[in-house]
């Protein structure tokens, strides 16, 4: 299976994330990304498409926000990275603020996603990444694999969050509608539910998403991924949320996506995009599922046997020594 990854992806590496009350070390480390290549034996630098795929998905004043963040906060005197702490609520006006602050809380729903000088370039990478791996499907491939980091799959159109600054899923699944593919299906099995990929498409009736992922009664993201969330509009009916209690283990999580697999099929997709997170692991640091690294080869041959032509962007898995060994496993069930 052909993979990609740019080393310009490696850039996004900022030092702390606020949780639970304090600042502790980020999760996302550019580490996750070399355990990966150096279990599947390395992959393509991709093509830059420009930025015009990502405009298909993201608003451009977001985009500029995630370029020019860095020197407006340092030219409000702040030292490290930008990092919110005012958000606006559901309801609030639309107010013109320029200020770094106001910015932050407009473009972000959380406080664990700063950004740094180097987070645009690395996400502008990911996303490079995650177009170059659906191009090779487009052409013909049955399989491929983007090695994206930053992940994508908590940001929206217009805001950040969840270490997600890109919604590279998104991305691909938008470019393989607008290469005429019409019919397009995401399968999200991180342990995290994607709210920015179900906010993205939530009134599309041509982009079905389905996530198994932990309850978000008692995890992350919390406000969203509820299993009564089932698209609106034109979208009606084609978002799928299958909450799973934490301590789920194969049987669960196996049965769970067969009832998401089983929804795909109905809506009959020319083109898959897979937002695979090996954060459901038994050992994850953040996460509270139990799937074991053999589990991840049942999964991925459940998937392909549908034979959906199929691109695979990375998005979360925390345990950085057995990442490469989770994604291997992975990928060895296609
Ligand atoms: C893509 C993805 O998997 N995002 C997950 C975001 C989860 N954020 C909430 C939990 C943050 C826990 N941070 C622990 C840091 C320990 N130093
Ligand atoms: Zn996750």
């Amino acid at each position: 299976m052909r993979a990609f990854f740019h080393p310009d992806q490696l850039r996004h590496a900022p030092a702390l994330e606020l949780h639970n009350g304090g600042f502790t070390a980020y999760a996302e480390v550019p580490a996750r990304a070399d355990m990966i290549l150096t279990a599947i034996g390395g992959a393509e630098v991709p093509a830059d498409r420009g930025e015009a795929p990502i405009l298909r998905v993201h608003d451009a004043d977001y985009c500029r926000f995630l370029r020019e963040a860095p020197a407006l906060w340092q030219a409000a005197g702040r030292a490290g990275e930008a990092i919110p702490y005012a958000f606006p609520i559901v309801g609030r006006r639309p107010l013109r603020l320029d200020r770094i602050d106001a910015l932050l809380g407009r473009h972000g729903f959380d406080a664990t996603t700063p950004i740094t000088a180097e987070t645009w370039d690395a996400a502008y990478a990911s996303a490079q990444t995650a177009l170059a791996a659906t191009q090779t499907v487009l052409d013909g491939e049955r399989v491929a694999f983007a090695l994206c980091r930053p992940p994508g799959h908590h940001a929206g159109a217009d805001y950040c969050g969840g270490y997600c600054h890109l919604n590279v899923a998104a991305i691909a699944a938008q470019a393989a509608r607008d290469a005429g593919r019409a019919r397009v299906a995401i399968l999200d099995i991180d342990y995290h539910h994607g709210n920015g990929t179900q906010d993205i498409f939530y009134d599309r009736a041509d982009v079905f998403y389905a996530s198994v992922h932990a309850d978000p009664a008692s995890d992350y993201p919390f406000y969203w991924g509820h299993a009564d969330e089932r698209g609106e509009g034109d979208g009606a009916g084609t978002t799928l949320n299958l909450p799973l209690p934490q301590g789920t283990d194969l049987a669960t999580f196996r049965a769970a996506q067969a009832t998401a697999l089983d929804a795909i099929t109905a809506f009959a997709p020319d083109f898959l995009v897979v937002s695979f997170g090996a954060d459901t692991w038994e050992g994850d640091p953040i996460s509270r599922f139990r799937l074991t690294t053999p589990d991840y080869a049942l999964l991925a041959a459940d998937i392909a046997a549908h034979g959906w032509p199929t691109a695979i962007v990375m998005e979360g898995g925390y345990a950085v020594d057995a990442l490469g060994a989770n994604v291997a496993s992975f990928r060895s069930g296609f």
